[in-house]
């Protein structure tokens, strides 16, 4: 298809789902605390002898100084905060019931198409993606899909922070190549049950949350708030820096599936000085591809990991220090949320930009990934 013929695509609705419980870093920090103390005292010999190393304590001034976080969302909170547990207590489903993500999903899915003034009958395909998926199979977006009375299909991906931005890519190509009219892209981030609340390095870093959007070709948008999407850009770079070894194979490998490096663990001072440039690199050019500098950018809905690192990204792109308008965060409430940070910004913080105003939806991380899109009020 020549891209005279291509429809313009656009963003037309996007949709956000806050689980009820919320967990403060006062909670969070004491209940790690005590765990600690109590691992040392079991441990008070093979401490003394050198044979274990003591677990160090957590505190809620380094936590806030080093990330900007201030709370985060547990979709169950049930059992995090229990020092005798140290994980969510999310009882299992049946086969018959909606599953926990799909649940999810389909919140901020139904936000979205509101937002959208869509139907069902007007989406041709969803995607479920995000960091995790709770099963290999059936794929969550069908599950999502039957929830939804959507015809057409679904599949789900993990792009780990980068699953939302990337998923938007692909929506933005279907509805361009003509395979789909209306493309719904979902990111039911249930974080939780992979943290590690026995580390101080990271207990403190996930949150839980879905975010919604809806893609679609410019001519059938009835929405009151659209952007246009001049285009996307992704990026990847191998790192183990940022881990988790979860998998199907560990049965096969005779190790215990929930062993700690099994769950999310990184090096966060090498991902926070890896990526930073990275990220700067990239958007620089993505904008810069579309006649774009830096001042004519309205408006950076970046990825939520820490408020240091976009203080940091955007005093390279800026060279000076971004304003909340600039550059939205929201990590001080959500925390990182894996791929739905910088969707959790743009559904707070769009409105009031004016026709012709561009922005800069951009995820940065695990992988390593970054993924933009550059988008235009219509
Ligand atoms: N309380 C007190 N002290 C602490 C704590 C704590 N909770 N944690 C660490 N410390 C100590 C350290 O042990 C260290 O002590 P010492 O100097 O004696 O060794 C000291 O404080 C300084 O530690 P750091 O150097 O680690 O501190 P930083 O200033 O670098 O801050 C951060 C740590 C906040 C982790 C920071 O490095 C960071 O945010 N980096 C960027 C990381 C990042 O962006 N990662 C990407 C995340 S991946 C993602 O977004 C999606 C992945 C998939 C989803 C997974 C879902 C579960």
């Amino acid at each position: 298809m020549s891209p005279s013929v291509r429809p313009t695509v656009v963003i037309s609705g996007s949709g956000l789902w806050t689980p009820d419980h919320i967990i403060t870093n006062d909670e969070l920090v004491t209940a790690y605390n005590e765990w600690a103390a109590r691992y040392n005292d079991r441990h008070a010999e093979a401490i003394a002898a050198g044979e274990r190393e003591e677990k160090p304590l957590s505190s809620v001034e380094f936590i806030e100084k080093a990330s900007g976080i201030k709370q985060r969302y547990a979709y169950i909170k049930d059992g995090i905060l229990d020092v005798d547990r140290m994980r969510p207590a999310i009882p299992e489903r049946p086969d018959e019931a909606l599953s926990d993500q799909a649940e999810m999903a389909v919140h901020a899915a139904r936000g979205a198409m509101e937002a959208a003034g869509k139907t069902a009958a007007d989406i041709d395909a969803v995607i479920v993606s995000c960091a995790y998926t709770q099963r290999s199979y059936p794929a969550i977006a069908i599950e999502v899909q039957e929830a939804l009375g959507i015809d057409g299909f679904g599949f789900d991906m993990l792009v780990a922070c980068s699953a939302a931005t990337f998923a938007l890519h692909r929506a933005y190509e279907m509805v361009a190549a003509g395979t789909a009219r209306c493309v719904l892209a979902i990111n039911p981030e249930l974080t939780s049950p992979q943290v590690n609340f026995c580390d101080r390095d990271s207990h403190f870093i996930f949150g839980d949350v879905a975010t919604a959007t809806i893609v679609e070709a410019a001519d059938t948008c009835a929405a009151p708030y659209s952007y246009e999407i001049l285009g996307t850009r992704a990026q990847t770079k191998f790192s183990s820096h940022v881990r988790s070894n979860f998998g199907y194979v560990s049965r096969a490998n005779d190790v215990d599936p929930f062993g700690a490096d099994k769950l999310f663990h990184q090096n966060g001072r090498r991902v926070f000085k890896e990526v930073c440039p990275l990220a700067v690199q990239h958007l620089t050019d993505h904008i810069s591809r579309h006649g774009l500098k830096v001042p004519d950018i309205k408006r950076w809905w970046l990825h939520q990991a820490n408020i240091n690192m976009n203080l940091h990204i955007g005093g390279k792109l800026l060279g000076r220090e971004t304003t909340f308008d600039e550059a939205p965060i929201v990590l001080d409430r959500y925390a990182n949320t894996a791929s739905a940070g910088s969707l959790i910004a743009f559904h707070l913080y769009h409105q009031d930009l004016k026709p012709g105003d561009h922005g800069v939806i951009c995820s940065f991380g695990a992988g390593y990934s970054i993924g933009s899109l550059v988008v235009r009020k219509r």
